[in-house]
């Protein structure tokens, strides 16, 4: 059997693989939401410890926000969406957002 012969060589030059961008997804404060049901949500949802869940949680209480990861821009929307609805299911504000990373 004759080799199968390359007809067209791989190009020399490939361009630098690139990151996809990064979201930052970030817990906000209200005034209603129970701690623990903030943490229980950290856990379930980011996959949190239990004692960096309460931290977390104790941040965004003390200053109002607290950046929780990165991820990729789908990963991002996903938990965020995930984390709001599990506090509009219990009639709570509780509100995640995300941001791109500089
Ligand atoms: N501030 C809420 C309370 O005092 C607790 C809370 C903490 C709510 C963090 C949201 O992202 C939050 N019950």
């Amino acid at each position: 059997m004759p080799q199968k012969t390359l007809v067209k060589p791989r190009t020399a030059t490939r361009s630098a693989p690139t990151r996809p961008p990064l979201y930052k997804v970030i817990l906000l404060n209200d005034d209603f939401t129970p701690r623990e049901f903030v943490v229980q949500v950290l856990k379930a949802v980011f996959r949190m410890r239990p004692e960096r869940a309460y931290a977390v949680m104790m941040t965004a209480h003390r200053r109002g926000a607290c950046v929780i990861a990165v991820y990729t821009r789908d990963v991002a929307e996903t938990k965020a969406t995930e984390g709001t609805e599990r506090g509009r299911q219990k009639g709570y504000p509780l509100q995640f957002a995300t941001e791109p990373e500089e």
